[in-house]
């Protein structure tokens, strides 16, 4: 049996391991752009088998958060290009989140203080990070049906953006009540049209969106991020989530993509705060499965080892372990994050958490 230790394939990419750093928003890029510091956070932490950065917003309306970075501009993309050299000369493989936010927004952050687009007009209860602290997120607007080619087109525009900044692949960011959950989910999508109602019509615009995303970068360069279950950001339980992300499954079975990422449980939180049957997603998907939520040390051998799982991420620890996978090799003990830095700030509980001496 594999060891969380052996490497994996994931399509194109291949991974010295199993052990995957989950993608973590820090709020340092000013300008929208990743900085120094976020080419030295990245290179220590290059021994993952691979990274999935911090969200990076696919356009200006794709913004929620104050000093998250862009993947859509030249300059975001030169910024991109000196993190994903300075990881892949320490030897790792880097991934970008795709990320759109929808309602999840404020309008500080919006084109012309614009309302944030959804599926819906109905507002988040919810709160974001801006420039005056933690705020309500702003009520949004319903995309009109013939926007939503838009909204696809901003997707490839930022994979091709990613792949042009060296990235070995994107991993869209279809969890935690963002954009495209605001579509999949009954408890927030209270649309008519071709992207609403049925599951079908809910899962239509991730799936346009995949399509697209693997046609102009291809599959083996291309994931998926999903948390069925997931109250954050106000995103309610499905009605039948079950069904819902079993379908969503299925249809991205044919699509052959690199790996489907799964927050199992609530981020962040407990791992059983709804029912839900991730051996059926996983299953039904058939590709890589990385698991993300909660997994120690312990949890992540035994799953590696007993086929359930094929790749494992860890968020808050490798905030704090730039060199966790050889803490979790050799069982040393792990230092533990400081939430007072996590978000926004300088280089203390970012760049400062020291490896294991020698
Ligand atoms: C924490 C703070 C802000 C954003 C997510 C992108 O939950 C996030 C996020 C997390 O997916």
């Amino acid at each position: 049996m594999p060891s969380l230790f052996d490497p994996l394939q994931l399509g194109a990419v291949s991974l010295a391991n199993r052990i995957v750093m989950a993608p973590l928003t820090r709020n340092r890029s000013q300008g929208l752009l990743p900085g120094p510091l976020a080419i030295d956070y990245y290179r220590q932490r290059a021994t993952a088998g691979l990274i999935i950065s911090e969200g990076a917003q696919i356009s200006p309306e794709g913004q929620g958060y104050l000093d998250t970075p862009g993947i859509y501009s030249p300059e975001q993309v030169t910024a991109w290009k000196r993190v994903t050299d300075a990881v892949h000369e320490a030897g790792g493989k880097i991934a970008v989140q795709l990320w759109h936010v929808g309602r999840i927004s404020h309008a500080e952050f919006q084109p012309d203080g614009a309302k944030p687009v959804s599926s819906t007009d109905r507002p988040a209860q919810s709160k974001t990070f801006t420039k005056e602290g933690f705020v309500d997120v702003a009520a949004p607007r319903a995309l009109k049906t013939e926007e939503l080619p838009g909204i696809v087109q901003s997707y490839v525009h930022a994979a091709k953006s990613a792949m042009e900044a060296g990235f070995d692949a994107v991993e869209v960011h279809g969890a935690n009540g963002y954009l495209l959950d605001q579509f999949l989910r009954d408890s927030v999508n209270d649309r008519t049209d071709a992207y609403g109602g049925s599951i079908e019509n809910r899962a239509r615009l991730l799936l346009e969106v995949m399509r697209a995303i693997v046609d102009a970068i291809g599959a083996d360069r291309t994931g998926l991020r999903l948390s069925p279950v997931t109250p954050v950001n106000d995103a309610g339980q499905d009605s039948d989530a079950q069904a819902l992300f079993n379908y969503v499954a299925e249809q991205l079975a044919p699509l052959n993509l690199a790996f489907l990422h799964v927050i199992e449980g609530q981020t962040g939180g407990p791992r059983d705060v709804a029912p839900f049957d991730y051996a059926a997603l996983r299953e039904r998907f058939k590709g890589p499965y990385i698991a993300n939520n909660g997994y120690t040390r312990e949890m992540a051998l035994t799953a590696v080892a007993e086929g359930t799982v094929d790749a494992v991420a860890f968020g808050r620890s490798f905030i704090s372990n730039p060199d966790l996978v050889r803490r979790l090799r050799l069982n040393a003990p792990l230092q533990k994050a400081n939430s007072a830095t996590m978000y926004g700030g300088g280089a203390e509980g970012y760049t400062d958490y020291p490896a294991l001496a020698d």
